[in-house]
């Protein structure tokens, strides 16, 4: 069995590019709107693998239906082509990675348009087009004139053989030290001026947003926890003869009676000045080693809890008790104040801490088992004025003590961190920024954007450990002032992350010849309010957190400057599992399991691929690629194909209802229907299975039904519809056709009550199968021993027959 897909595949590709037939025309305000938005693809030099599509698919299918339901749909594509990738390639190589990056883009490109997405090409963007990152700049100094994008002395992970920052996935732990993943050379942190954006400024906000959004609840959960808020307190401890006061965040103000010792993080401000000076060599030493890991390091709950002793000590605010103050790992130095009271019986960190240094326990909380922190429901002991009350009286009356006596204060902490936006590239957006002879620091103004980003000979990080850019000439490192100050342009550039923030908005401002309207222009403006937000999102999980709560963040901040018109970007999201490789394992080049989309194409055809991808499970399962699903599939679409085009089925075909098909039909138009609104293609898929088999089993077909069942597969099997379609002597392209509606009436029942009339008068009535045809219904009334009663030596002179309700004798 086979159809010929090629043919069929290649000349509608054709046709949809030559028509124009997928051209969005975002000024039509007119139709209601419908923005479909997939995570746009990295165009990595190995293509495309058939997990790329899965996400595309189920757009896709949503898209040629709304097409189909009189939407004005945008269903867009585009490039998020800066990157380290593309970088570390360049640097093997020795090519600038732009030129192989537009071969990757047209390879990507011709990969998707293989199989027949209704992407409109034309809003096609490309992050690293300078008519892109221009608007990526400009946002940038939107930013920096908010307040929001500042210089700051950071911590990065610096290897100096490589004489590069690293970022985090780039490190490894080999015997508890970070080592860079290429080359295995130590790496450490160290502290460098860098570009921070301040998304804490927005972790409410991007809080209390997440509430309003259709998402998946692990998704939100995700975010909720990775923003971390924390309601607590700043509890002061005054230092024993020394004019210091060591500030802690707790969360759990009601454990104070139970503090033994208080912890500062290696990087805490008062580290030298608590140390003294029998304990300094320890100190130093102890600082050195933590240098080399990284905060997931120092958090594992496995670790030893090492730390050293300062030789000072602090005073417990209520009880004047002396609190040795030890330096620990654990504490890490950027959350809440990088010091903590040190609760023992109440948390395992502190109480490992304790037994590793022989430190002291004291137990506030009623329990028998002394081996490890409590855990539970708190009962308190040996805390005075709190030990009959619950934990939530316990925690606000202590804090309201502790806030009288002017040692605390409530405060709140976020797990979220500003975002370090620098990165030692090459292969990224210039900052619009300029470090003037006389220590000023200004942003380009709009007319210069965008700042080009130079052609380097070497895109190598420069001798002295700087950025690539470092390496560029001097025409374009060097400007100076109108009045004759000197200038050098930062070298750093903008993380991957930066142009993925927007581009959901830059395809909104696509004008039709490849340009883009200004941000705040009126046309801008117009756009924005018809099309946001996105109806739709589809992506991996991967992105549930940076890429998403980055892309909010910028959203956020063009609201509050009444750049966009509402404050959250995605309304809608689904995360499309994985394809996994038919072993079960993530497809990845290194285990040799990745599938070709243009394998797949080759040998079974697109529709084949989507309409199997689409039939594997749930959109938001991951499950193995199994090449007999694949052949079935296939088959499936043969079949339907024959049932067109074999001329032993066109004398089924009928101009005339015969009714037969009537409850399946309306029943699948139904289903499809419904199953797509709700993303449940893998069931549409099976309902249209019965559909066809239901056309085999029959001895006529209702050719309005044919017809309008290829509008049903045509979001799925999009060729072979149209193909099917122009046999059938249909205009346009199907494409344009109206969606199929259901009628309710053949819905109802399975069963239906007729009644039998004799010339008008009710005799009988009969349960019969819904939706019989005319004929069908006749036939088992006419059976029907108690009609055959009435109809007993009577003459019939005529039959009417309404289906599904009346069957009338005329007799004399
Ligand atoms: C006393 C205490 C007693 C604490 C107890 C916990 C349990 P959440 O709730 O997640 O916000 N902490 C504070 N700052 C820290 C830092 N920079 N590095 C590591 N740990 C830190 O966590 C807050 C709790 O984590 C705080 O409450 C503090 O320990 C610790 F039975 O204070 B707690």
């Amino acid at each position: 069995m086979s159809y010929p897909y090629k043919k069929i595949e290649a000349k509608w590709q054709k046709y949809w590019s030559a028509n124009k037939t997928f051209l969005s025309n975002l000024d039509d305000i007119k139709k209601p709107k419908m923005y479909l938005l997939d995570m746009f693809p990295y165009p990595s030099g190995n293509g495309l693998h058939v997990g790329h599509p899965k996400g595309y698919c189920a757009t896709d299918i949503i898209s040629r239906f709304k097409i189909m339901q009189g939407y004005q749909v945008l269903h867009p594509i585009g490039w998020d082509a800066f990157g380290l990738p593309a970088e570390q390639y360049a640097l093997n190589t020795g090519n600038n990675p732009e030129t192989f990056t537009k071969t990757n883009i047209d390879n990507f490109r011709k990969q998707l348009q293989k199989i027949g997405f209704t992407f409109d090409y034309t809003k096609e963007v490309n992050t690293t087009d300078p008519n892109y990152y221009r608007w990526t700049q400009w946002i940038f100094i939107k930013l920096y004139q908010q307040g929001l994008a500042s210089l700051e002395d950071v911590e990065v992970n610096f290897c100096p053989e490589l004489g590069t920052v690293l970022a985090n996935e780039e490190i490894i732990n080999v015997n508890g030290k970070m080592v860079s993943e290429r080359g295995h050379f130590p790496v450490i942190k160290k502290p460098m001026r860098q570009w921070v954006l301040k998304i804490t400024h927005y972790a409410e906000k991007l809080l209390k947003g997440l509430d309003k959004l259709y998402w998946p609840n692990s998704v939100k959960e995700l975010q909720r926890n990775w923003i971390g808020k924390s309601n607590g307190a700043i509890v002061n401890f005054p230092v024993a003869n020394q004019n210091e006061i060591v500030q802690v965040f707790t969360s759990q103000v009601d454990t104070i009676f139970g503090v033994t010792f208080l912890v500062i993080s290696p990087e805490h401000p008062l580290v030298h000045h608590l140390t003294t000076a029998k304990y300094y060599k320890d100190v130093e030493k102890y600082i050195l080693a933590a240098k080399s890991k990284t905060n997931l390091m120092r958090q594992e709950d496995s670790t030893l809890k090492t730390g050293v002793f300062t030789g000072s000590y602090a005073i417990h605010p209520l009880t004047k008790e002396k609190l040795p103050i030890w330096i620990g790992d654990y504490v890490l130095n950027s959350y809440g104040t990088g010091a903590i009271m040190a609760v023992p019986c109440g948390d395992q960190r502190d109480f490992l801490f304790a037994k590793n240094h022989k430190l002291e326990i004291k137990w506030i909380f009623s329990t028998n088992d002394k081996t490890k922190a409590f855990t539970g429901e708190k009962s308190y002991i040996n805390s005075k004025f709190i030990n009959s009350l619950s934990e939530q009286e316990a925690k606000p009356k202590m804090l309201a003590e502790l806030t009288t006596l002017k040692v605390a204060q409530p405060h709140i902490s976020y797990k979220l961190r500003d975002w370090l936006f620098s990165r030692q590239r090459y292969w990224g957006e210039p900052f619009p920024i300029v470090y003037w002879e006389d220590n000023t620091i200004t942003t380009l103004d709009e007319k210069e954007l965008p700042l080009i980003l130079p052609k380097i000979a070497n895109i190598k990080p420069s001798k002295d450990g700087l950025a690539p850019l470092a390496n560029a000439k001097a025409s374009w490192l060097e400007v100076v002032r109108k009045d004759g100050v000197k200038g050098r342009r930062e070298v750093n550039t903008m993380p991957q992350w930066a142009g993925s923030c927007w581009y959901y908005l830059a395809y909104l401002l696509k004008k039709d010849n490849n340009g883009y309207y200004d941000f705040n222009s009126k046309e801008a403006k117009k756009r924005f309010k018809h099309w946001l937000p996105v109806d739709l999102y589809v992506g991996g999980q991967e992105h549930a957190v940076l890429h998403l709560l980055y892309a909010r963040f910028w959203h956020l901040v063009l609201y509050d400057l009444k750049l966009v018109p509402v404050a959250e970007p995605f309304m809608k999201l689904v995360n499309q599992g994985m394809i996994l490789g038919p072993n079960n394992e993530k497809m990845s080049k290194s285990r040799g399991n990745v599938i070709n989309p243009d394998d797949i194409i080759e040998k079974y055809g697109a529709d084949t691929l989507r309409v199997y991808e689409m039939f594997m499970g749930p959109i938001t399962a991951s499950l193995p690629w199994q090449e007999n699903g694949l052949v079935g599939i296939y088959k499936f679409l043969t079949r339907i194909y024959r049932l067109f085009t074999d001329e032993q089925y066109q004398t089924k075909i009928s101009q005339e209802n015969n009714h037969t098909l009537d409850y399946i039909y309306h029943q699948t138009v139904a289903k499809v229907t419904k199953d797509i609104e709700n993303l449940d293609f893998n069931t549409a898929i099976a309902q249209l299975m019965i559909f066809i088999n239901h056309c085999y089993k029959s001895s006529t077909i209702y050719q309005d039904y044919l017809v309008n069942f290829l509008k049903l597969l045509n979001p799925f099997a999009p060729h072979l519809s149209e193909e099917l379609w122009s046999l059938l002597n249909q205009k346009d392209s199907i494409s344009h056709a109206e969606w199929p509606k259901y009628d309710k009436k053949f819905l109802i029942n399975e069963k239906v009550t007729i009644a039998i009339q004799i010339n008008g008068k009710t005799r009988v009535t009969l349960e019969i199968n819904n939706n019989l045809s005319q004929k069908e219904t006749l036939e088992l009334v006419e059976d029907n021993p108690r009609v055959q009663e009435y109809l007993k030596k009577k003459t019939i002179i005529k039959k009417i027959c309404i289906v599904n309700k009346i069957v009338n004798f005329v007799v004399k």
